[in-house]
């Protein structure tokens, strides 16, 4: 800290403050400009004010990892190239960076880079309570600044039977539902949504497949959340953060282990993981969640029976609590379970038929 702020001080006495400036703001032009402009709405009482509060947060030990410190004290010095000159200037180059570091503070465009100070998700030291409630905190915008690879809800298209894809429906024609329905092929780990299942074990501790794709994606913190949460019985759900990933939370749950054939069991345990992952969801406001095919991995489960299981439960949950979701995707990995979805899907979301007049 002494090192950067007599670094800055040299700068400062050193400055010619228009060339700085233009350095500055060819490095960061919207952290300079920004901070530039409430310099200059600063009257000279309120820039003491801001100097004396700056102490008492450099006193307070705020930490900048040294590229935030460069950001900030490039700011400060086009912050003291506003004011007057003399030796003076080499004083308030000290406290002028405690009176950027507030202006930088209180620049919204500027909160992204406060908020990213804060936040290692890498380093399993970290606390995952903070993490989390920050991260919970942040809108989507400062979030999209943590993860890099993410779709978007907007481009997870709603599901519409094609051509072939008609069978005989289970149930009622009912469009509403029909809305909140997506089959998306692909990794669950990049999409941005509410939430997404975990195909997890009982100890939530990480494993392969998916559940091992969310724990590498999320990063250590996940881990160390799920330590606290003594586990998980079959066809149970427990939520956690999701940390590193696009969607908010993750939602683990432990589908059943088939050996030889399916029993009553197994498909009243599975469908119980989508159930209790529903109910968790909408329990806690969240409006759009995705699935795996949970079970039909590493657990055995044969996936024709799981699309039943998973196809059912969630029409009739959306019949129940439609008004508390928007989305419900079905994310499929192999190419085999699209197909699978494709066919089935039209039984349990079925379209209305057209007139007769409609059809030309
Ligand atoms: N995105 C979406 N689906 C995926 C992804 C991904 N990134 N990766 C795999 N799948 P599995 P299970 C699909 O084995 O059968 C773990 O070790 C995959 O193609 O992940 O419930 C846990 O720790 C398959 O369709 O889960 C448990 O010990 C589906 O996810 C055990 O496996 C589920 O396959 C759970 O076994």
């Amino acid at each position: 800290m002494a090192f950067q702020v007599s670094k800055l001080a040299t700068r400062v006495s050193l400055s010619n403050s228009v060339g700085l400036i233009s350095s500055a703001e060819n490095r960061c032009p919207s952290h300079v400009k920004s901070v530039s402009k409430f310099a200059q709405s600063l009257t000279e009482r309120s820039f003491h004010t801001l100097c004396s509060a700056g102490k008492g947060l450099l006193r307070s030990q705020m930490v900048f990892p040294k590229t935030q410190w460069e950001k900030v004290s490039t700011a400060s010095i086009s912050l003291l190239s506003l004011k007057p000159r003399g030796s003076i200037r080499v004083a308030l180059g000290a406290v002028g960076l405690s009176a950027a570091v507030i202006a930088t503070l209180h620049t919204g465009t500027l909160l992204a880079m406060s908020e990213r100070t804060h936040l290692n998700l890498h380093s399993p030291n970290t606390d995952w309570k903070e993490s989390k409630n920050q991260l919970c905190s942040m809108d989507r915008e400062n979030r999209r600044k943590v993860y890099k690879d993410y779709i978007p809800l907007e481009k997870i298209l709603v599901w519409t039977p094609s051509g072939d894809s008609f069978c005989s429906p289970h149930c009622k024609p009912n469009e509403e539902l029909n809305k909140k329905i997506s089959l998306f092929c692909g990794d669950i780990t990049k999409l941005e949504i509410d939430a997404i299942a975990n195909a997890a074990n009982k100890t939530l501790l990480g494993g392969g497949g998916v559940d091992g794709a969310i724990h590498r994606g999320a990063g250590p913190l996940l881990r160390k959340e799920c330590a606290t949460l003594n586990g998980c019985e079959t066809g149970e759900a427990k939520m956690t953060g999701a940390y590193g990933l696009p969607a908010r939370y993750v939602i683990h749950t432990v589908g059943p282990i088939v050996k030889d054939l399916v029993g009553k069991r197994e498909e009243q345990a599975l469908r119980n993981c989508y159930y209790n992952c529903l109910h968790t969801a909408t329990k806690n406001h969240l409006r759009t969640v995705a699935f795996p095919c949970i079970s039909t991995g590493v657990y055995g489960y044969p996936p024709d029976q799981a699309v039943e299981v998973a196809l059912k439960t969630v029409r009739e949950y959306l019949e129940e609590n439609h008004e508390k979701l928007d989305r419900v995707i079905f994310c499929v990995f192999l190419k085999s379970d699209k197909e699978l979805y494709e066919k089935r899907l039209s039984a349990y979301f079925p379209q209305a038929c057209r007139p007769v007049s409609d059809i030309s």
